[in-house]
Order: structure tokens, then sequence, then C-alpha cells
């Protein structure tokens, strides 16, 4: 029987599957292997002196990980380097944060040989193999090169970028060969399955078949765009939770009648958190009348704080929230909560339902998946409203959310007031309409299609255009 082997640059599985402790993606991807029989591999996230290839083997949850140890520099080029200081700024069309140095070239390339001299003696012959993510973009290539035969997909979480931003990345079309050794690449978004193609075609003298097939190198692969979800009833059921309850009485009760507006992010330049608090300032000064009626909730979980493009937006945050603070604060009112803070996902939906409005305007996302859950979390009788911006890749299939360009402040400031004006009719029609596609085109549904096309099986179609 053929099992399923997940690679990422992390493994997460849940320890127990207990509702609210595991994100929906790791929830997702360990029942697959539950069901498949597989083996979920990626590095343990220890450090050591020199790379020794020692794979631990365990089971977790009852999901077998296969972990490996990583040295120091692997880390520096590797992961801070190469991936989160080159691809993640390109991919999000940051082209002034990328630093493109050697040695983070060589060190991307090297883990990833690593990853694929360690994995590759685990294979089976008919096992499918899923590499997630911008980390491991010529893993199918190294593998190859131990002549494995097996079908490998890979997925893109983050947004594919356009051709003329992706050609100022050095060796772009080296990198872009390496993908033609997968069999199925899978992106968030038509959008950057387009992108992905108009490159194929205009920069590497590729063919796109009408079948969506694209040749390229002299290899031909399938591409096509699979829109990742959340566990829909797994948030439902962690909404209505007794956790969630305490959460939601403690922000009801702290919220003293006033309207919320929350925010919930990674910490990351992508997500626009500078450019909503300056809409939501500016919508304070447009609505004087406002002051003291809301609030804006920012919760900012900090990542990456090796990098330090990282640190320079956290000090800039800080300040910006501290300024919108002083100027505007009253001995009884503050309008900007900023907390840099993880919680809990029962405690996260909790806050999400205890919310009038959810203020979702990244710059640049892959999908974004705070749209849905917090979408999930709703109370149909009484809906908050979903602001989002038009450049999560959640946009496509949330039409029914209030669209907005993060770039444009005033249009911001003017959409938050519409949501905290919006008759209960509007909110409850908007909301089902959100509600059902976040329902239809969960993470189950993602992963079985994904997997089934990567099998070979014909992916549902007509199901996304019947909920499209
Ligand atoms: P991220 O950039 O991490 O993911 P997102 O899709 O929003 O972005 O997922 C964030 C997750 O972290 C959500 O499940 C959210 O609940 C959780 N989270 C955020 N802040 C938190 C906090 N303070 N406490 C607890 N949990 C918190 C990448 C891509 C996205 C893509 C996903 C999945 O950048 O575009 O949607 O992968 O493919």
């Amino acid at each position: 029987m053929s099992r399923l082997i997940v690679v990422s640059n992390r493994v997460n599985p849940p320890a127990d599957t207990a509702v609210g402790t595991q994100g929906g993606l790791a929830m997702a991807l360990s029942a697959a292997l539950r069901e498949e029989n597989g083996i979920w591999f990626g590095w343990s996230g220890q450090v050591t002196d020199t790379y020794t290839g020692h794979l631990s083997i365990q089971k977790i949850g009852g999901v077998t990980v296969a972990l490996t140890d990583l040295e120091q520099q692997d880390v520096q080029e590797y992961y801070n380097g190469y991936a989160n200081r080159t691809l993640w700024p390109l991919f999000h069309y940051r082209t002034d944060l990328v630093a493109f140095e050697r040695t983070y070239d060589e060190g991307y390339l090297r883990v990833n040989q690593r990853f694929a001299d360690t994995l590759f003696p685990l294979i089976e012959k008919d096992d499918l193999i899923w590499v997630q993510d911008y980390h491991l973009l010529p893993l199918a290539q190294k593998l190859r090169e131990h002549e494995v035969k097996n079908r490998i997909g890979f997925f893109l979480h983050i947004p594919w970028p356009a051709m003329r931003v992706f050609q100022t990345l050095p060796k772009h079309m080296e990198l872009v060969e390496t993908l033609f050794d997968y069999d199925l690449i899978g992106f968030q978004t038509e959008d950057s399955l387009s992108a992905f193609q108009e490159y194929v075609v205009n920069c590497a003298g590729g063919e796109l078949h009408a079948d969506g097939r694209l040749t390229a190198f002299g290899k031909t692969i399938q591409a096509a765009a699979f829109p990742i979800g959340i566990d829909a009833e797994e948030f439902i059921t962690a909404a209505n939770s007794d956790k969630a309850l305490a959460f939601y009485n403690l922000m009801r009760n702290s919220q003293a009648g006033r309207k919320m507006i929350t925010g919930v992010d990674r910490l990351d330049y992508s997500k626009g958190l500078e450019e909503r608090f300056l809409a939501y300032e500016q919508f304070l000064n447009n609505h004087p009348r406002m002051e003291g009626e809301v609030f804006l909730m920012q919760i900012a979980t900090a990542t990456r704080e090796e990098v330090g493009t990282y640190q320079d937006l956290r000090a800039r945050l800080d300040s910006l929230s501290g300024r919108i603070n002083g100027e505007h604060a009253t001995i009884d009112w503050v309008p900007v909560r900023y907390v840099n803070r993880a919680y809990r996902r029962d405690e996260l939906a909790g806050i999400y339902r205890a919310s009038q409005v959810g203020l979702v305007t990244p710059l640049r996302d892959g999908m974004n998946l705070v749209a849905k859950e917090f979408v999930a979390a709703q109370d149909e009788r009484d809906p908050g409203v979903l602001i989002l911006s038009e450049f999560a890749g959640a946009a496509a299939q949330m039409k029914a959310a209030l669209i907005v360009n993060p770039f444009d402040r005033q249009a911001m400031a003017e959409a938050i007031s519409e949501a905290v004006h919006m008759p209960l009719k509007e909110r409850r029609q908007r909301h089902a309409d959100l509600l059902e596609d976040v329902k239809a085109r969960d993470v189950v549904w993602w992963r079985n299609d994904f997997v089934a096309r990567l099998k070979g099986e014909p992916v549902r179609l007509h199901e996304v255009e019947a909920v499209a």
C-alpha cells in the first residue's frame, strides 16, 4: 500500500487531539498521515555543532515523525538567511528588504541536499511525497539525484510573485528549473498560478498546454491552484467550548459596551500592521464621535526575532501604538490594545466571537487563515464584520467581506466606519455567504484534492465551480 510522506521545514503533529491546542493545518496533515500510514519528515528545531544526518523516528499522537537536527550555520544560512531574508520578502513583493548573499544560497541548497540524503533511505517504492513551502523548493531535484522515481508534489503556502519581481532574484531560472522535478505544484490562488505560468512561458521559454500542464527544461509537470482552508468544524466546536466562552465573557466585560475591532497576526511586515494602525488612527480623526465607542485589539505574536527587519518592525509598532494612545486616550478609554502574546486556538475563537469587526489587511498574503477563523467563530445570530485586504489570497473566495486596498488609508478608515455601523440584516447575509464557503472548502477538502491529484485521480473541479 502506498504511504504518504509529508516533508516540511518544521514538523508539528498534535501530541493530543484536544480541541483548541493545535493548528488546523497540523491536524489535517496528521489525520492524513494516520489514515495513509505515513511519515512526517523535517527539522527537529534542534541545533548540533556539526550535522550528523542522524534521524530520530518517533510516534507523536499516532503519527510517525522522522526528525533531523541541523547545525548552526544551516539555520543561519538556510532558515534565517535564504528562506526568511531572501525568498519571504521577495515572494511578498518586498524587493527593498531582500538580502542576496551567496552563503545563503549555498546554505539553502546544502540543507535541501541534507534533507534529501536523510529522507532517501525511508522512501519505499509506491510512497507519495508531499513537500511543503518555500524552504524546500529544490528538494525534488535533490531526491531525483538519488534516482527517486516516486510521485512528488509541492505546495507553496505563500504567493508566487509577478514575473518581473521574481526575475530580480539572482539565479531565478535555476530555482524554477528545480520545480520541474515535481509531478504536481500547488499554489494558493489562480493569481499565483498565472504568475508562475507567465514566468515559465515568457521567461523560461516553456509551453502551457490546454489541460494546464506545463512543459519546460525538457520536462512536463502539472500546476494548479488549491486554496487552503481551515478545519471549520473543529474551529466552530472550539468557538463553542467552555474555554472560548470564558474568553468571550472576559472580552465582553472588558469592552464595557464598546465595539471591538480585532486583528490577529504574526508580527510580520507582510501583514500590513503599520498601515492598519494608521488607517485606524485616520478613522478616529475622521469620526471624532467614535472616540470612546470603539477600540482596536491587535494581537501580534513575535516571530523570526533573529532577523533584524522584524526587530525594526516591532520597534515601529511599539512607537506607533504608543503615539495613537498618547494622542487619543482618555482616563477611561484606551484606543489601541496592543498585545504581543500567543493564545490557544479556543481562546482566540472566544476573542474573535466577541469582536464586532475583524481587520485582516495584509499587504500580501498567500491565503490568510485568520480571515476564515474569524468567520467560523462568529455567532450566526449576531455576527461581526470581516474587513479583508484584496491582496490576501482569501479575498478570491471571500467576496462577501468588505474588501479593501490596505495601501489606501482613507478607504480603510471608511471601511471601518461602514463595518461598525452595518445593520444586523446585512451582517447576517454577508456572514452566511462567507461561512458557507469556509465550511465547503475546508482543510480536509484541500488536502484530499491535492493528494488525489498527486495520485493522478481527477480533481473535483465541478465542486470548486459549484461553491465559487
Ligand atoms: P501565516 O503567515 O502564519 O501562514 P495565517 O494564514 O494567517 O498566516 O495563519 C496564521 C495562524 O497563526 C492562524 O491559524 C492564527 O490563528 C495563528 N495565530 C496568529 N497569531 C496568533 C496568536 N497571537 N496566538 C495564537 N495563534 C495565532 C502561511 C501563509 C499564509 C497561509 C498559511 C497557510 O503566510 O498566507 O494562509 O501559511 O497556508
